[in-house]
């Protein structure tokens, strides 16, 4: 168990007027949350309902756009996670059958001790962060999510990759009993599982990359990819996969759901990039989710999502219309 311990957002002594309405939008969120404890009959601040649990001890991180946040009922009820259906509101509906309890990721491949570990004993080394990070899916949407998690190099530093470690290949849960849109279907996605993703070693280091174990300052939904999931803020979304069992170190670029699935429209990198199109749709703009009506425009998407500082070095000198 991740130890839990009650905690507000506090708010810095002096903070934007945009970050300060954000900072009451959030600690408003948090209110609701243990409203709805309180009303299915469980109270107490230390105890949550099932998929509603705090977590404590969250240190504040400098990772914060200064945008709105993303309200907690679209962040958890507009989803993709094609293991529960291809519906936005899927995830929510279905995700439920995941059972987060006992979990394990294998760690494999290039590393000083290959071993499988107990969540618990991956995580408690480590302190928790929120981190606030925009979120461009490829299907030209986009969130802010106050996400809770750990940097990715930290756990990697203590597993300690051989010096063939070049790529990071990182594999979901594989059970169709838990995961109906696993099931053969007529109406399935036509992914093969178990769905797969990788980054560069670099990638895997670079200070951005994260391992979500939760959201909005709780433990992650299933349908955020509970209990544990990677967050690669300036990559499109489908890089950040969900409900991870396995983490490999590996010599070669691993293969990736997406890209084996359509190899014209995605690629390893996934970098979001306004300069280069979908094969089938512009990515030069976005709608955020919770914005939209009839008269709102749509935002400019930025180059890396508006991480270019922290990440374009990593791609100096590549061709990024050849590497999508
Ligand atoms: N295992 C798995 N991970 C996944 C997906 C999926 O279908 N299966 N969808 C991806 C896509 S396309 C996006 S946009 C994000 C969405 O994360 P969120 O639902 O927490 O916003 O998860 C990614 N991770
Ligand atoms: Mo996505």
């Amino acid at each position: 168990m991740i130890i839990l311990k009650p905690e507000s957002i506090p708010s810095s002594e002096i903070t934007p007027r945009e970050v300060y309405e954000q900072r009451k939008q959030l600690r408003r969120q948090f209110l609701k949350a243990s409203a709805g404890l309180v009303a299915a009959g469980i109270g107490g601040p230390l105890i949550a309902a099932p998929g509603r649990e705090k977590l404590g001890n969250i240190q504040k991180s400098k990772y914060d756009p200064g945008e709105k946040l993303t309200a907690y009922e679209h962040v958890t009820g507009y989803n993709n996670f094609y293991e529960f259906g291809t519906d936005k509101g899927d995830p929510a509906r279905n995700a439920h059958s995941l059972k987060t309890q006992p979990w394990s990721v294998a760690i494999e491949g290039e590393v000083a001790k290959p071993a499988t570990y107990q969540l618990e004993d991956l995580i408690r080394p480590h302190k928790l962060q929120e981190r606030i990070y925009r979120l461009r899916c490829v299907e030209a949407w986009s969130m802010v999510i106050p996400w809770v998690g750990i940097p990715l190099a930290d756990i990697i530093k203590r597993v300690r990759p051989t010096s063939r470690a070049k790529y990071v290949q990182f594999v979901t849960l594989h059970d169709p009993k838990q995961m109906p849109g696993q099931r053969p279907s007529l109406l399935g996605s036509g992914l093969g599982w178990p769905y797969l993703e990788g980054l560069r070693m670099d990638e895997a280091m670079n200070p951005l990359t994260l391992l979500a174990v939760g959201v909005y300052g709780e433990r992650l939904p299933n349908q955020n990819g509970a209990p544990i999931r990677l967050v690669v803020p300036w990559k499109y979304g489908f890089k950040s996969i969900k409900s991870i069992v396995k983490i490999r170190f590996v010599e070669k670029q691993p293969a990736t759901t997406w890209k084996a699935s359509a190899p014209r429209e995605y690629g390893f990198y996934s970098n979001v990039n306004p300069n280069v199109d979908h094969p089938r749709w512009s990515q030069a703009r976005e709608r955020r989710i919770g914005e939209d009506g009839l008269f709102t425009a749509k935002r400019e998407t930025l180059m890396f999502n508006g991480y270019a500082d922290e990440v374009a070095h990593m791609y100096a000198g590549m061709d990024l219309k050849k590497f999508y």
